[in-house]
């Protein structure tokens, strides 16, 4: 048996287990250490490669495909600074809980450390951010481990999916030639075919346990149920079902999906960041119970509000992590958040007290009605924007949000409804960077998905472009250029006017047309909202990448956020006058 024939039989007994696993999307770079890999990936018509020329934006591609499809996807590159473009995807992954499968191809460790080309130290490059690591040593003159390299690939796989889902990362050292041989390969001489299937389930705890925490839950009054983004099947509904039982609200954050579809609960409260950051409100809306499932909600309202909450608090965690940033847990509860809704629900006789969600209803309908005077807005402007997505977005889209302001945007004006949007976002790590092209990803596994981003978000990822451009993907970007980072403008360091623009606000002046024509993008920018609402609603009729401008004013934003919470505030105080009277 030569090498090449030993190299062959173990890659391809790896790709066997990864397409009995269930992979079948790859995102592939091009390079010369993942030939073989490249060649014998390509060669299977289980799998589908998605060619991404950049490793930094083939990292988030493959992030969004794996979000959009609730499955793990692999990626390839060759040796060197490649892999390591891979690093913010991964982060991302880890923290957002995608599962990833990392391949990357190396030198053998005869060039390790003697100044060949393309070569630096793959061993844990991801550090505490990948879930597994492992180091394929393949053998060059028998099948004697090809056992082994099948069991990796499934144990590898099982990693990446059991809750907490993450990514893994497998470095191949590949020795030349790197070509494999697919004559070798056709006449079935593959060694061993022995593999290992997986079956993994919900993490459940003891009745007796259920009882306690039933118990606690019970004697409480004035309970807040708290959901982020979850990743359990059937979880929506249940806690609806959980909420309407204890007669408790929902705040749900944009990520939770439970404020569009169809969940018809007034349980559900959307504009909690818009009145929590009121303290007369927040002191009426006090809680002796705390639920919280999920990641962390995007709101900052709501995070100083958790923290001043003198209550039990109880964090359910299906992937059994530590989610408690402001350090006020008085409880973990590692089960899987479905089945722990429908436990607690069977173990509960009492009737809801609806004092408390009335409440709760009344200042969310009120302040709901003043976060839609937006709509009398005649100026462009991010806050009208998100409150026409509310009107214009068709049922069964999906929305991806960028970092900075538009996610939070979303959370203040996306409001419960029931044309079905998926939303998504890259809430993890919360980088700027990759947006571009984890919405590709996205877009290239569902139907009629718009990204709305801010402009140096956009700039951060624009070789994100390409991929949308060469795979077809049909995506509406909706550009939000208000020349720089809006964010900063909330912030304190506003105050600073002698740096600020220079530090924070970092206008660039670019003509994004040029971009939008370097990719062959459709590209519109508007100039009022009759042109927006053509614009967006045209762009579904449209094949491939569309590119719509929205010119904003970061000032102006400002202005508008200050009167519309200065609105809320003289509501709540009347809401406040009539609670204590
Ligand atoms: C990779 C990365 N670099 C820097 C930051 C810090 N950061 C947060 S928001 C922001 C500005 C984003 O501007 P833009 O995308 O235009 O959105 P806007 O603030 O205008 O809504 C920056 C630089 C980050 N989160 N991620």
């Amino acid at each position: 048996m030569d090498h090449g024939e030993v190299l062959s039989a173990y890659l391809s007994a790896f790709i066997d287990e990864l397409v009995k696993n269930g992979v079948t999307d790859v995102v592939l770079s091009p390079g010369s250490r993942s030939t073989p890999l490249a060649l014998l990936l390509a060669d299977r018509p289980e799998i589908k490669i998605f060619l991404d020329i950049d490793e930094r934006s083939a990292g988030f591609m493959a992030l969004g495909i794996a979000k959009a499809k609730k499955n793990p996807v692999a990626l390839l590159c060759t040796s060197g600074t490649a892999a390591a473009n891979y690093f913010p995807a991964v982060v991302e992954a880890f923290y957002s809980r995608v599962p990833l499968i990392v391949l990357t191809a190396d030198r053998p460790y005869e060039l390790q450390d003697v100044g060949a080309p393309q070569t630096i130290n793959q061993a844990e490059m991801y550090g505490s951010h990948v879930k597994r690591f492992a180091e394929i040593e393949i053998p060059e003159h028998d099948f004697g481990l090809i056992d082994h390299i099948r069991m990796i690939c499934t144990r590898f796989i099982a990693a990446a999916t059991c809750s907490p889902c993450g990514p893994v990362h497998l470095n191949f050292p590949l020795r030349e030639p790197l070509v494999p041989d697919m004559e070798f390969l056709s006449r079935g001489s593959r060694g061993e075919q022995r593999s290992v299937s997986i079956r993994s389930g919900r993490v459940t705890l003891a009745e007796s346990e259920i009882d306690q925490i039933a118990e606690t839950i019970q004697r409480k009054r004035k309970g807040v149920i708290i959901c982020g983004a979850v990743d359990s099947e059937g979880f929506e509904e249940q806690v609806i079902v959980l909420a309407d039982k204890l007669g408790f609200p929902i705040l749900a954050d944009p990520l939770s999906q439970l404020r569009r579809g169809s969940h018809p609960s007034r349980s559900i409260i959307e504009s909690y960041d818009a009145f929590l950051r009121d303290g007369q409100a927040a002191a009426f809306l006090k809680a002796d119970l705390v639920i919280r499932f999920g990641a962390i909600p995007v709101s900052k309202a709501l995070k100083v509000w958790i923290e001043k909450q003198e209550a039990v608090q109880l964090v359910v965690d299906g992937g059994c992590g530590w989610r408690d940033p402001a350090g006020v847990a008085t409880g973990m509860v590692y089960c899987d958040e479905t089945w722990f809704c429908k436990m607690i629900v069977s173990s509960l006789p009492k009737p809801p007290d609806q004092n408390w969600i009335t409440l709760w209803y009344r200042v969310n309908q009120e302040v709901k009605d003043i976060l839609s005077g937006i709509y009398d807005e005649k100026a462009l402007s991010e806050e009208k924007l998100f409150a026409k997505l509310n009107q214009l977005l068709p049922d069964q889209c999906s929305l991806f949000v960028g970092n900075s302001m538009p996610v939070r945007e979303l959370d203040t004006f996306l409001f419960t409804d029931k044309p079905d949007v998926a939303i998504f976002a890259n809430r993890g790590a919360s980088g700027i960077d990759g947006i571009v092209s984890t919405a590709v990803g996205v877009s290239l596994v569902r139907e009629n998905t718009v990204l709305v981003i801010g402009d140096l978000s956009f700039f951060h990822d624009m070789n994100g472009l390409l991929a949308a451009k060469q795979h077809h993907a049909n995506l509406t970007i909706i550009l939000i250029n208000n020349d720089g980072g809006g964010i900063f403008s909330f912030l304190p360091q506003a105050s600073e006017k002698r740096y600020f623009e220079a530090l924070f606000g970092t206008p660039h002046g670019l003509d994004f047309s040029n971009t939008a024509h370097l990719y062959d993008a459709d590209y519109s920018k508007v100039g009022n909202w009759n042109e927006f609402d053509h614009a967006l609603l045209g762009s579904f009729q449209k094949k491939g990448l569309k590119i719509i401008e929205v010119p904003t004013d970061r000032d102006e934003n400002v202005h508008i956020r200050k009167r519309l919470f200065h609105q809320i505030s003289k509501k709540i105080s009347a809401i406040a006058d009539g609670q204590s009277s």
